[in-house]
C-alpha cells in the first residue's frame, strides 16, 4: 500500500504531524499526562523536533499497570467501542480501549503488513489465535477482512478438528504462534496426514519470538512461506511491524508508529543499527494514547534500505525482553542465545525450558530441559551423556556458564495453544 512506499521526507513531515497531534492529545486528554507534564513542567507547545521529543518522559508497564482499569483513556467511556487486555504474568492486566476511529486504523494497519507478507483478497485465512481480550485473533481477523481475505476465525485449541477444517476449506494461510504451528504440523503427523499435503500457502506468524531454527521447521514441515510480525497491547495489538516476502527484518508502519531504540541502562536514544529497547509512540491513538512507551523487547533499527523497495524502516528479531533476562552468578543471559546454541543439535526439538531455581529473589541454579526428536531419542545411556555433555560444552563457551542440562524424551514438554511459556521459576 502506498504509505509504505513514501519518501523520506514525505516520513518526516508525516511523523513531524503525527508527534504533535499525540502530543496534543496526550496533553489535553489524558488526565495521566496532564498530571506528568505538569510534574515535569513540560509545555507540549514547545515539543516540536524529534530531538525535543527526547524530553518527553518514557511510559512503562507499570505506569499502565497503575493506571488499571481506565486511568490511561484520554476520552469518555461512552466513545471507547472495544477493550483488549494482556495478562503478563504477574499483577494486574494492562487494559487497552479503541474508539471507532482507532480500530480502523488498527485494521488497516494489520492489513498493510498481511499483504506485505504476500496475503491477498484471494486467500483463505485460518485464525488460530485466541479470540478474547488478547489482541491476537481479532486484530488479525479484521486486518485481513479489510484486505478481503476469506477468514475462518477458528481461535486456538482443538486440533483435530482444526486440522480436518483447514482441509475441507482449502485454507492457505495459517495465523498462529510459530509454536502452536509447530504443534499442528505434529498433530497433524500423529494423525496420519503429511502438513504439506494441506497446501498452505503463507504462514503469519507472531506474539513470541521465531528463532531461525523454528522458522525453518515450520516451513520445511508445512511447505509454506513463514512470515513473522509484532505487536503489543499497550500500543495497539499485531499490526505494528511485519515482514515483507524478503523475511529480512520486520517494516514498521512508520507514519502509524514512531520507533526509537534506546539504551535501557540510561534511556539515551541510539542510532539505527545499534541494538537496544524498542520504545513505541503510536501517533493517532485516541482512546487509550501512549508517549514513549518502552516495550521491555530488545532489537535495532536495521540500516539500510529493503530490496523489496518498501520504504519503511525494519525492525530486527526480538533478541529477548529487558525482563527476560537472566542474571545468574553475575552473567546477564538471555533465553534467545540459548536457543541458539540448542539449535545447532539435530538431536533435539525446537522445544525447551528454561528451570530457575530461586532462592531470596536470586537465581541460584539453572536448568535446561531439552527435547530430544525421535531420531535424537535412543536407550544408549553413554551416547545420552556424551550429548548432554557437547549441549553443556557450547552452552558453556556461548554463555561463559555451564547450566545443567536434563534431555527430556520426546513430546515430554508441555505443548500450548498460544505463546510457548519457556521459563519456569521454582523456590529453592
Ligand atoms: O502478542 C500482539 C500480537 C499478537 C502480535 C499476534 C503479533 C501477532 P501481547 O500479548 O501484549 O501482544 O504481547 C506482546 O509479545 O512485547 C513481545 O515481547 C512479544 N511479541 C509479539 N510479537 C513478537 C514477535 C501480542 N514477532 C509481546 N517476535 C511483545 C518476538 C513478539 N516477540
Amino acid at each position: 500500500m502506498q504509505n509504505d512506499f513514501f519518501s523520506t521526507e514525505e516520513f518526516s513531515a508525516r511523523q513531524k504531524t503525527g508527534l504533535r497531534r499525540a502530543i496534543n492529545h496526550a496533553a489535553q486528554n489524558s488526565p495521566f499526562y496532564r498530571r506528568l507534564f505538569d510534574e515535569k513542567s513540560l509545555n507540549p507547545d514547545q515539543i516540536e523536533t524529534p530531538d525535543d521529543f527526547a524530553n518527553v518522559p518514557f511510559t512503562t508497564k507499570s505506569d499502565l499497570r497503575q493506571a488499571y482499569p481506565y486511568g490511561m483513556a484520554a476520552v469518555p467511556l461512552d466513545k471507547i467501542l472495544r477493550i483488549h487486555a494482556s495478562s503478563g504474568t504477574t499483577g494486574k492486566p494492562i487494559v487497552a480501549g479503541y474508539t471507532r476511529a482507532d480500530l480502523e486504523c488498527w485494521a488497516e494497519g494489520v492489513a498493510r503488513i498481511c499483504e506485505m507478507a504476500g496475503v491477498t483478497s484471494k486467500d483463505i485465512a485460518q485464525i488460530s489465535f485466541g479470540y478474547g481480550l488478547f489482541t491476537g485473533g481479532f486484530g488479525l481477523h479484521y486486518g485481513l477482512e479489510w484486505l478481503g481475505t476469506t477468514v475462518v476465525p477458528f481461535s486456538s485449541g482443538n486440533t483435530e478438528r482444526q486440522l480436518a477444517l483447514m482441509q475441507d476449506f482449502q485454507t492457505n494461510v495459517l495465523v498462529s504462534t510459530p509454536s502452536f504451528a509447530i504443534y499442528m504440523a505434529e498433530a497433524a503427523r500423529e494423525l496420519g496426514y503429511n502438513p504439506r499435503d494441506f497446501g498452505l500457502k503463507i504462514g503469519l506468524f507472531g506474539g513470541e519470538p521465531c528463532s531461525d531454527a523454528m522458522r525453518e521447521d515450520i516451513e520445511n514441515q508445512w511447505g509454506l512461506k513463514a512470515t513473522v510480525n509484532y505487536g503489543l497491547t499497550e500500543v495497539v495489538g499485531p499490526g505494528i511491524s511485519g515482514e515483507c516476502l524478503k523475511t529480512r527484518g520486520m517494516h514498521i508502519l512508520e507514519d502509524i508508529y514512531y520507533p526509537e531504540i534506546i539504551d535501557p541502562e540510561n534511556g539515551r536514544v541510539l542510532a539505527d543499527g545499534e541494538t537496544g529497547e524498542l520504545v513505541l509512540t503510536p501517533m493517532f491513538k485516541e482512546g487509550f494514547p501512549v508517549l514513549r512507551y518502552r516495550t521491555g523487547d530488545i532489537t535495532r533499527l536495521i540500516p539500510g534500505p529493503c530490496p523489496c523497495g518498501r520504504t519503511t524502516r525494519r525492525m530486527d528479531y526480538i533478541t529477548g525482553r529487558s525482563d527476560d533476562m537472566i542474571i545468574i552468578k553475575g552473567v546477564n543471559i538471555f533465553p534467545s542465545q540459548i536457543e541458539e546454541v540448542l539449535a545447532g543439535f539435530p538431536e533435539v526439538s525446537p522445544h525447551y525450558r528454561l528451570v530457575l531455581k530461586k532462592d531470596k529473589g536470586f537465581i541460584k541454579d539453572l536448568e535446561v530441559q531439552v527435547e530430544l526428536t525421535p531420531e535424537g531419542f535412543t536407550d544408549s545411556f553413554q551416547e545420552l551423556e556424551a550429548l548432554d555433555g557437547r549441549i553443556r560444552q557450547r552452552l558453556r563457551s556461548t554463555l561463559s556458564l555451564g547450566p545443567r542440562v536434563k534431555l527430556m524424551e520426546p513430546k515430554s514438554l508441555e505443548r500450548t495453544t498460544g505463546k510457548a511459556k519457556r521459563i519456569v521459576e521454582e523456590q529453592a
